[in-house]
């Protein structure tokens, strides 16, 4: 039998939690499915030792409720995994969101049909539910990539990823162990696994830039400060560029004496803020010279952290501009090479050929191993999109995308009426403060359903003026100049196309509340026959 809902919401990590919140204040009957068995999506999966955020906990965390902020105290500045989960935990006690949730099942198909005007979903678990209006919160790191290592399945060890890490830990001690990865998740674990293991052999094909967190308690009047000041603070960083304030710049770095331009870049390195050093001056996302200058005071420092040159040089990256790749922040990174049993591997001097069944064979040799540990990344921001796949009025999603993910407002896909993404491509998503985002699209997507239509329906003319203006600021930034998973090139076959608004959040949120004021320019609403002209 088919279960007839309003609204259904797949997946319940920060956005789904809030949209279900949202959606039954306007006494929507809303259903949300969920993979994991439990809430928190990437805060539920990614679960490898030294797994934290990287913005701010007392940012990173919603707005929506002052009761929420108030009571709420984050214990660190940088919150890690564990907590984070906890949070969201509470937040779905406290909003009594769990019973409408159903945990441990996945959408497999969705498809709209046009005569019902409504969308048809199925799950893993046999069921068909229709709903009137389909939202995806799936997040833009959800679908792990599996690396292209030849003969993988025949390593006799284990292999941890650190995307689907065991719930009960994973003992590495007296272990040799190799991490293969240095992302985010890679950086953040190496720290922590060098501590345990026996020997760690960090393989690395493209090195990251990497900050230093700087991470430590948050002392009681800081936090006590913050919350007097909420409101205040929210607005700072809805008016910032990433969602995460920071001293705006002024000038260009090219402007500045070398002395000048090394004590600002110092100061804000001091600070351990993603974005710090990359927004000190105007230029250093524009200009590849200005650029430069920021990118050498990282070099710079790593020189300064790793005893052995070599190892310093080959952790120094050289061959994208900073920033366009995600930079990462880390808890003493740089430091674990300086430690006996660790080791850098270069695999662009000496590339991985396969896996064998006792370890990695590189050109240059045979690295036995006991875990190999996977911190390979993910299929992102389209990924979990198109592992449903679903189907609009005249194609599947992957059709619609065959040259490249498109979308209006990074909210809305042509073809697929009542059907939103949060977080979809070209909005800020990976380029911002997540929660932050995902607040504006939920309160956005819950404003535009709240109008009352029978369909609503992005028009193509507008996702292609989307398309074309948000490709045209892609082009006047550094950001075409790496090959990065922001531009899909990390999935084999993924086209190419930036899949993140790069004119910041608070220029994003005008463009969305201009379109709103608008009568939803560039959208068609149509109304139920019955309510036409009443
Ligand atoms: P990332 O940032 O995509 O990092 C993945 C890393 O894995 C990266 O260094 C890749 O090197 C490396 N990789 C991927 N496949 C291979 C193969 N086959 N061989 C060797 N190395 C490989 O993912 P993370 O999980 O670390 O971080 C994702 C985001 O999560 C992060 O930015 C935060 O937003 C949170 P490559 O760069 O492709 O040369």
């Amino acid at each position: 039998m088919t279960e007839e809902r309003d609204v259904l919401v797949v997946g319940a990590g920060f956005a789904g939690l809030y949209q279900l919140h949202r959606l039954r204040g306007l006494d929507l009957d809303t259903r949300v499915i969920e993979a994991g068995s439990d809430v928190g999506g990437t805060w539920y999966w990614n679960r490898y030792p030294g797994a934290r955020c990287d913005v701010e906990s007392m940012s990173y965390c919603y707005s929506f409720s002052p009761e929420l902020e108030q009571d709420w105290t984050w214990t660190e500045k940088y919150p890690a995994q564990p907590e984070i989960l906890a949070y969201l935990r509470h937040v779905a006690a406290r909003f009594d969101l769990r019973r409408d949730i159903t945990f441990d099942t996945s959408v497999t198909d969705a498809a709209w049909d046009d005569d019902r005007r409504r969308w048809l979903v199925r799950t893993d678990d046999g069921e068909e539910i229709s709903a009137h209006w389909l939202i995806w919160a799936t997040g833009c790191l959800s679908i792990p990539k599996t690396p292209e290592i030849e003969g993988l399945e025949d390593f006799t060890g284990r292999i941890l990823s650190t995307a689907r890490w065991p719930h009960e830990g994973a003992d590495v001690a007296g272990e040799r162990v190799a991490v293969v990865g240095t992302g985010s998740s890679g950086i953040q674990a190496v720290p922590q696994l060098a501590a345990d293991a026996a020997e760690l052999t960090v393989l690395q094909r493209t090195p990251s830039f990497s900050f230093p967190a700087f991470n430590r308690p948050l002392a009681d009047d800081e936090v006590a400060e913050r919350k007097a000041h909420y409101p205040q603070w929210r607005e700072a960083q809805r008016a910032s560029g990433f969602g995460v304030p920071v001293q705006p710049p002024t000038r260009s770095a090219l402007e500045v004496s070398p002395e000048e331009r090394d004590a600002t870049y110092q100061e804000r390195w001091d600070q351990g803020v993603l974005t710090a050093v990359s927004s000190a001056y105007t230029d250093i996302r524009t200009n590849p010279a200005a650029n430069e200058t920021a990118a050498e005071f990282v070099r710079e420092r790593i020189r300064d952290t790793v005893d052995d040159p070599d190892t310093a040089e080959v952790l120094s990256p050289r061959s994208y501009p900073l920033g366009t790749r995600r930079p990462c922040l880390d808890t003493g990174y740089y430091e674990t090479f300086n430690q006996p049993h660790v080791r850098l591997l270069d695999l662009t001097a000496t590339p991985l050929l396969r896996a064998t069944a006792t370890g990695l064979e590189t050109t240059a040799e045979h690295l036995e191993v006991d875990t190999i540990v996977l911190a390979t990344g993910f299929d992102a921001v389209t990924g979990a999109l198109l592992a449903v796949d679903p189907r609009g009025r005249d194609e599947s999603l992957s059709e619609h995308w065959a040259a490249g993910a498109r979308s209006y407002l990074g909210l809305a896909v042509a073809g697929f009426p009542n059907m939103f993404t949060v977080t979809g491509p070209t909005s800020p998503n990976v380029l911002s403060n997540m929660v932050i985002s995902i607040e504006q699209h939920v309160d956005w997507i819950t404003d535009a359903i709240a109008q009352g239509a029978e369909v609503m329906e992005a028009d193509p003319a507008a996702e292609e003026q989307w398309v074309a203006d948000t490709s045209a600021m892609v082009a006047g930034t550094l950001y075409p100049r790496a090959d990065s998973w922001y531009i899909g090139a990390n999935v084999d076959g993924k086209p190419r196309v930036f899949l993140a608004f790069v004119g910041g959040i608070a220029e994003y949120r005008r463009r969305c509340d201009e379109v709103a004021a608008a009568d939803y320019r560039g959208f068609t609403l149509t109304r139920a026959p019955a309510e036409v002209g009443a």
